[in-house]
């Protein structure tokens, strides 16, 4: 980025900032002096992760007013924050992909030349920080040192950035430290875009929640680096989750032979034979990824442990096999929906030492959101700070207010999640949510169609197409706003990890937890029994299962699913697994029109296996 330099502030910036670094790389220095210039922060401070440094900022926003504390004894060293009603999730309209080349970053992400886009920043950051603290946020997704991690640094102007930075990554003093001279690492810049001097050197008031309405989420996956603008929420903000782990990470793992992805990650063990087994699973966002993570099995002999809810990093480890790590510290999980019914687990592991965004606030002191419950309190403080009843008609917490938590605080926790070169994989999940045609479960017939499942994972658009193949709404391995380059690419990607995995690879299955009936009735209970798919998936995985191959892949054989304790109708199982060849047809063509928007970039591989699934439907 070229700088517009304040004629004579350049040293005095310099100086300041070399000062008071805490580390001597001269790549980090002069990178932090740049944007400093840029940027015109009162002051830089550097973070070293430590409770104090989190005490100091915690009471700086207090006495500011951008952070409420909750009552000390029923959520301990927790704060409530409310945003600005209109930066309030993550806004893929403004998220960019400045690839040198636009087919690079192919048809399903918004594309900007690089040089244009920095044109384009260049006056909205002169001086965005005027006013306010720049914060150097150094991180390491992954352990330090791990064979799958990665470091990077977030300078933002936002403290709760900073704190939820704390909480989502191993941040401090040992991540700086890890990042030598010569090394790779990702270089992140964020700011509100709500100077508190103006150019003119008026001093302005600050608010609770500052942000812009201008907004700009931009990557630079050539040059690794990301420039948010704009605004202060989840993932626009915390550069470290969607930004770096999914969208620079992709691109990262193409150029260097592993895979980031959009998948949460468990333990399973087999309480007989004491054998561990570790999975990822895709699913879109808002299909239960969490709720899978710290799924609590309601049949005997299986034990889940956590390891990650929303991002997993997977490469090829010494023994050939693909070993997985989750590179998040923290869960920045939807508050709405998770119950003491739905997830105990979570609720279990928000009981202290919690960031709440736009969640509704009790008379006590304490927090809830629909869903938590099921006795709705009698009067709250809603999410925008106004009183609220049962009666008020509106939710009490925003849709999207978030938990932010130390995933060490899960009772389901891992060991494995502090393995410093991750686990081995044995079993992939995709998943979508399907009223209709996709079976509760299937194996890939191989990694090749596997891919493919991937690639096609759908939604019904609305229920008012349910009960027939309406138009999908395709989210390729969950991941169609965080591919960081063309997602056709990104499939040829795949097919090569899996020819180079070779024997070793994982096996990878379909589910479908929301196939519905004719009469609208979700057809299977979720939730706990989804261990019985778990159950099924390993046992198939162990030869101890024999399924039966259909056109679409292979599915449990009559009986196979331990379905003890349970009552599913006979009519509902047969549902569940109905393969309609008509309706599969119609959906293979919507997948070609879907492959069609790409181009000649589709692999040949994937074409044929649209091929192949017709030719099976059709005999
Ligand atoms: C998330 C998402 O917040 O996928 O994790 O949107
Ligand atoms: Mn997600």
């Amino acid at each position: 980025m070229t700088l517009a330099q304040v004629p004579g502030t350049h040293g005095l910036i310099e100086q300041r900032v070399t000062a008071e670094a805490t580390t001597q790389n001269p790549e980090i220095l002069s990178w932090v002096t740049e944007m400093a210039t840029l940027l015109q922060p009162d002051s830089v401070y550097w973070c070293n992760g430590t409770q104090d440094e989190w005490n100091l900022i915690t009471e700086g926003m207090v006495a500011a007013g951008s952070l409420i504390p909750l009552d000390k004894d029923k959520r301990p060293g927790s704060f409530l924050a409310r945003s600005h009603p209109d930066d309030v999730a993550r806004v893929e309209d403004r998220t960019f992909i400045c690839s040198e080349k636009e087919e690079d970053a192919g048809p399903t992400n918004n594309w900007r030349a690089p040089a244009e886009m920095r044109a384009e920043l260049e006056p909205l950051l002169n001086g965005a920080m005027r006013g306010r603290t720049m914060y150097v946020v150094p991180f390491s997704m992954g352990p330090v040192g791990g064979a799958i991690s990665q470091l990077g640094v977030q300078l933002t102007d936002s403290p709760y950035a900073v704190l939820n930075m704390r909480i989502m990554t191993r941040m401090g003093q040992e991540a700086l430290d890890g990042i030598l001279p010569g090394s790779e690492w990702v270089r992140t810049v964020h700011t509100v875009g709500a100077p508190l001097v103006t150019k003119d050197g008026i001093q302005l008031e600050d608010v609770a929640w500052p942000c812009s309405d201008t907004k700009y989420i931009t990557h630079f996956p050539e040059t690794l680096e990301v420039f948010s603008y704009g605004s202060g929420y989840g993932g626009n903000a915390l550069l470290s989750k969607k930004c770096f782990a999914l969208r620079i990470a992709s691109v990262m793992g193409r150029n260097e032979g592993w895979l980031a992805e959009h998948m949460l990650l468990l333990k399973l063990t087999n309480e007989d034979t004491n054998k561990a087994y570790h999975i990822t699973a895709a699913f879109p966002s808002a299909c239960g990824k969490t709720n899978l993570a710290m799924l609590q099995p309601t049949i005997p002999g299986w034990k889940v442990e956590t390891i990650g809810d929303d991002i997993s990093w997977l490469r090829k480890g010494a023994d050939g096999r693909l070993n997985a790590i989750n590179p998040e510290a923290g869960f920045f999980g939807v508050a709405p929906g998770t119950g003491e019914t739905t997830n105990p687990v979570a609720m279990e592991t928000l009981w202290g030492h919690t960031i709440f965004t736009n969640v509704a606030l009790t008379d006590d002191g304490d927090v809830w959101w629909e869903g938590m419950t099921e006795e709705v309190p009698a009067h709250l403080t809603d999410w925008l700070g106004n009183d609220w009843t049962p009666e008020s008609g509106r939710p009490a917490a925003h849709p999207n207010s978030r938990f932010t938590v130390p995933i060490t605080q899960t009772p389901t926790l891992a060991d494995d999640w502090f393995e410093q070169d991750g686990v081995p994989l044995d079993a992939i999940l995709f998943g979508g949510r399907r009223a209709t045609n996709v079976p509760l479960v299937a194996e890939s017939l191989n990694w090749e169609h596997g891919v493919f499942m991937g690639a096609t994972i759908s939604s019904e658009k609305t229920a008012a197409q349910e009960g027939t193949v309406g138009e999908l709404r395709r989210d390729p391995f969950a991941m169609l706003p965080f591919c960081g380059y063309n997602m056709a690419d990104y499939w040829g990607h795949w097919l090569e990890i899996g020819e180079d995995l070779g024997e070793a690879a994982p096996h990878i299955f379909q589910v479908n937890w929301f196939r519905k009936g004719a009469d609208g009735r979700f057809l299977w209970p979720g939730f706990g029994d989804n261990s019985r798919v778990l159950d099924w998936v390993i046992r198939r995985l162990e030869g101890e299962k024999e399924g039966v191959q259909t056109a679409i892949g292979t599915v449990p054989a009559p009986g196979e699913l331990n379905l003890d304790g349970i009552e599913v109708p006979e009519a509902d199982l047969q549902e569940l697994f109905r393969i309609d060849a008509d309706s599969w047809l119609a959906e293979c063509d919507l997948t070609e029109d879907f492959f069609g928007q790409f181009g000649d970039r589709v692999p040949a591989k994937l074409t044929q296996q649209l091929a192949d699934l017709r030719g099976r439907l059709r005999a």
